[in-house]
């Protein structure tokens, strides 16, 4: 901890942010120091892996104590970032019971139980991004290193400005940042620190048990592991693994023997897919996170009911959201399998489409395309009845299912539209413009 703090002087005003403080926590207490030049920043004792290794290495340049050195009594401003919550403050949540003290507030999470006199919460990537934008409005020099550690918080919380969290000001705020002269190798660096022996042998013990299963379109791994003691940095692994077995979501499940002979499990996620948001997922076990990254701590469950849970939880977040009913078009122009090819091909240019559904009495027979009618040999066979030509190896979809599912069918088999089948009717037909219309949020009220 800085010596720089000396016993003569009174800390009145202090920076502070939860336990296990990440890269954004750490990196917007720096920020906030620089606008509240009198405050002290108070880190809390646990702080991850890799914020700790940073800290190591910057020990004489950032300016801050431990708790031990705080008289609570003394506090009359507190200013609290990346939460809102008191009971992640750890040990200085003892300042709840003071009424007399004026609190600042800079919160990317939504909630939280304290009563701020001033704050400042939006949802946005990341707590850093409010606080560059003050940092802005104050026209503050920040050095390079301080731009890189802000930069590093930010693209923790974003992942990489890729998480659905993220917002134009977000990237609005990196680009401040590497206007500063932050250091984009650096960045990587302390986000992507070097695996150890530990690390690597929970990652190969994965490897070797990795199994994929298919959940509402999903591809899904869960994999679970006995950990022995203490492993740093298992949110590392567990990206890792995702990227190496490549499933839109990857879980892993760290179980270890309590002292009073429980199972305690740490639950980790990891998401590449926007419409599987791993931190609701983690909030519905008692954890959190975001969209592309969460984790939660399950005790006295046994770990097959935590992969059930895991499982169930994919299925409903999928069931609530949009399906393909919502987005199909209906009634379905549809032709009877007697129509002849010559009414078929006049339907086509009429209409402009390059396809039609073949349905005897609301049941779906086969697909007439423009394609087919390449199998077409002689004129006389214009006459012919569709039911000769079309395709009857149809791909369907249910209405239940989702747009990304539908999409995924559409891609796999090359064909532009679906046709949604309930019970063998058909009752609706869903095109590549209908899921795009879905994928870019131009749907209507
Ligand atoms: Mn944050």
């Amino acid at each position: 901890m800085s010596l720089l703090q000396t016993d003569d002087r009174t800390i009145t005003q202090i920076i502070t942010t939860h336990r296990n403080a990440d890269f954004d926590a750490f990196a917007s207490m720096v920020a906030a120091s620089l606008i509240y030049p009198d405050a002290t920043a108070v880190v809390p004792r646990a702080v991850n892996p890799n914020v700790r290794a940073f800290m190591s290495i910057h020990k004489d340049i950032f300016d801050y104590v431990d708790r031990r050195s705080i008289v609570a009594e003394s506090v009359q401003r507190l200013i609290v970032v990346d939460t809102a919550d008191w009971s992640r403050l750890g040990p200085l949540s003892v300042l709840k019971q003071r009424t007399d003290l004026w609190i600042d507030v800079w919160d990317h999470h939504e909630g939280g139980d304290i009563d701020a006199s001033w704050i400042c919460q939006e949802p946005i990537g990341a707590t850093v991004t409010l606080l560059v934008r003050r940092l802005k409005e104050l026209r503050k020099l920040i050095t390079p290193i301080q731009a890189t550690l802000l930069l590093t918080g930010l693209y923790e919380d974003t992942g990489n400005l890729s998480f659905s969290s993220c917002t134009p000001e977000d990237a609005y705020a990196a680009g401040w940042l590497l206007d500063r002269k932050a250091d984009l190798s650096l960045v990587a660096k302390f986000l992507r620190p070097a695996y150890g022996e530990k690390q690597k042998d929970v990652l190969f013990e994965m490897l070797k048990n990795t199994s994929r299963m298919k959940v509402n379109g999903y591809s899904v791994s869960i994999s679970r592991i006995r950990v022995e003691g203490h492993v740093n940095n298992l949110a590392l692994v567990v990206r890792m693994y995702r990227d190496i077995v490549n499933v839109d979501a990857a879980f892993g499940l760290f179980e270890s023997q309590q002292k009073n002979g429980r199972t305690k499990c740490m639950l980790i996620g990891r998401s590449d897919h926007d419409g599987l948001d791993v931190g609701s997922l983690m909030k519905s076990l008692g954890g959190g996170g975001h969209p592309g990254a969460g984790s939660a701590m399950v005790t006295g469950v046994n770990p097959e009911a935590v992969e059930q849970m895991i499982v169930d939880l994919i299925e409903g977040n999928q069931q609530s959201s949009v399906q393909i009913s919502d987005l199909m078009s209906f009634p379905v122009f549809s032709v009877p399998s007697h129509t002849s090819m010559a009414e078929v091909a006049k339907i086509l240019r009429r209409r402009g489409c390059t396809g039609l559904p073949v349905v005897d009495d609301e049941e779906l027979k086969g697909i007439i395309s423009r394609r087919d009618f390449k199998k077409i040999r002689k004129e006389s066979q214009l006459s012919s009845p569709v039911k000769a030509f079309m395709s009857t190896k149809t791909v369907t979809i249910q209405p239940g299912k989702s747009p990304i599912q539908a999409a995924r069918v559409m891609v796999r088999h090359d064909i532009g539209r679906l046709p949604v089948v309930e019970d063998g009717k058909l009752i609706g037909i869903i095109t590549r413009s209908d899921a795009m219309t879905y994928f870019y949020d131009l749907l209507p009220d």
